[in-house]
């Protein structure tokens, strides 16, 4: 089918390649769903790689990864799977993706050759076994670059002037600092590296069958990039490992089509010679283009395996101690503001577990039965070394209202503490960096608990939009790729122009501005707390 011209049959895809799963979505040239939602699961679809929510954890506590042919075999399953549903891969247009945050692929020498004849009689499991250097990659959750992040700090002047440069002073997770550590620990292997991708460009790569570059987006995720000019920034280079720039290959700008699907999906799949990929970026991009975040004040909160805020900005202002600024995946000159929580679902669900028998049902009797405030209790919960802030020893910690330490709390007021606690956390470090919410739209599994979101409104003080919109970054890669194939066609069109149509979000959470003022002195403890954890 020729795609070339509009055409209302047209689909365009989206994919999620997310740390737990690889999702995909579909929507029609008027941007309506297409029906269905297909999905493969990591740990029960492809248990052969015996990952644990998508990953494998090192004994160090502070090690964690993901072998990228399993993100390669969920691509054949996910498409399997399609196929099997009817799903019509012909009228696909343009294919995008997301994927999970600062993950890092090693393509080891010649790998580019074996991407660009990859056979399609045979799985890409099958072809790409050999084609890493690191047959497990590090991902966001990985908190092992310490030694490395201070170093880059010390090489380029102290955390503010990496802010300053990349958008986020070093954080352990960010690819450059990653990279530092397998240069340093596996020096043959990193010289075998010929190209280092992202997972979003990783997966980009699958598809158009050679190397797929980075998007600024995305790569403002790597404490590698000059987030104003949107290259890499070669103190940053020089300063984390050698001979890196050809091994990162050149950016990309989000929107823009960075080749055709290979023959290998045309012939298994039945995918149109003529479908273009457009550029693939990190699931909080995304999700922001999903969620078509766009005025100053409009925020986001996904309440996932991390939980994130993020939005829109015009004036970077790159900070030392809060969240990060990248490079906005839908305005070529815009940028965003990232907050990410190591803790989000799995300590919730962790809570969850030892008070309430494993049930949400109960989670929220025990949440309601607390009063707004708790009492003056508060509770930090760090299941996972956390990002946000830095605390990267694991331990609950507990305090009563008069700030001293507590060993326990009631079921009521622990399953109230991880809540209020992570919604006070949020609205701090937002505020640090100049995010101040005007209303907020509230994404991922938890966003369907309204008795979660009651908390966040009263907290924030804004009224918290939610709906039945829990594939955001996979439907953002479906907008990304209706916006970018519009380019492509002509010459730059403004994403909102493409893509102007509101999301529906149905439920609506108003605060109580009583418990929001409540909330303002626990805000100042909860700051004074935290300081004390951090020191
Ligand atoms: C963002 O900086 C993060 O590290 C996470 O939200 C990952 O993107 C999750 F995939």
């Amino acid at each position: 089918m020729d795609h070339t011209n509009p055409n209302s049959q047209s689909l365009f895809l989206g994919l999620d390649c997310s740390t737990q799963s690889l999702k995909a979505v579909a929507i029609n040239s008027d941007l309506t769903p297409f029906p269905g939602e297909w999905n493969v699961h990591y740990d029960t679809d492809l248990p052969g790689y015996h990952t644990e929510g998508g990953v494998h954890r090192g004994p160090d506590g502070l090690t964690v990864t993901a072998p990228p042919l399993m993100w390669a075999a969920a691509l054949d399953r996910l498409f399997d799977r399609m196929r099997k549903s009817g799903f019509p891969f012909e009228l696909v247009a343009a294919i995008s993706g997301s994927g999970q945050q600062h993950g890092s692929v090693y393509w080891r020498k010649g790998a580019q050759r074996l991407l660009r004849r990859l056979n399609p009689d045979l799985p890409l499991r099958d072809q790409l076994a050999s084609a890493f250097v690191m047959d497990e990659s590090p991902i966001w959750m990985d908190s092992s670059t310490t030694a490395q992040c201070r170093a880059l700090e010390k090489a380029l002047g102290g955390p503010q002037a990496v802010a300053e440069l990349t958008g986020s002073r070093a954080y352990e997770r960010f690819t450059g600092n990653q990279i530092a550590k397998i240069s340093q620990m596996w020096p043959e292997r990193y010289a075998q590296t010929e190209r280092i991708a992202l997972v979003s460009s990783f997966m980009a790569s699958l598809l158009i069958g050679d190397y797929a570059p980075i998007d600024v987006s995305d790569g403002s995720g790597m404490n590698l990039m000059d987030i104003r000019q949107r290259v890499w920034a070669p103190a940053a280079l020089k300063a984390t490992a050698p001979a890196l720039e050809k091994k990162l290959g050149s950016l990309t700008l989000s929107h823009r089509v960075i080749g055709t699907v290979h023959n290998y999906f045309v012939r298994r799949y039945g995918f149109s010679s003529n479908c273009v990929a457009v550029a693939f970026s990190g699931d909080n991009p995304n999700s922001l283009a999903g969620l078509l975040l766009r005025e100053s004040g409009d925020v986001a909160i996904s309440l996932g395996t991390s939980d994130t805020l993020f939005a829109s900005l015009r004036e970077p202002k790159p900070s030392a101690s809060e969240g990060h600024i990248l490079a906005s995946p839908i305005e070529p000159d815009g940028y965003m503001a990232l907050i990410c929580y190591k803790n989000g679902s799995l300590t919730r669900e962790d809570v969850r577990n030892s008070v309430a028998a494993r049930s949400w049902t109960r989670f929220s009797e025990l949440l309601r039965a607390a009063p707004p405030g708790n009492g003056g209790h508060i509770g930090f919960f760090i299941k996972e070394p956390e990002i946000t802030p830095p605390i990267l020893r694991t331990g609950i910690h507990r305090f009563g209202p008069d700030d001293t330490p507590r060993s326990a709390f009631s079921p009521e007021t622990e399953a109230r503490a991880v809540v209020e606690g992570q919604f006070l956390s949020m609205r701090l470090h937002a505020e640090r960096i100049g995010i101040c919410a005007r209303s907020i739209l509230a994404t991922g599994g938890a966003s369907a608990n309204s008795d979660i979101l009651r908390v966040m409104a009263d907290v924030f003080g804004v009224p918290v939009h939610a709906g039945d919109q829990p594939n955001s970054a996979a439907l953002g890669a479906a907008y990304r790729a209706r916006h970018g194939w519009e380019c492509h066609r002509g010459s730059f069109v403004p994403f909102s122009e493409v893509v102007a149509k509101p999301v529906d979000f149905a439920t609506v959470i108003t605060p109580n501005p009583a418990i929001t003022a409540l909330y303002e002195p626990m805000l100042r403890r909860y700051a004074a707390l935290e300081e004390r954890l951090l020191n």
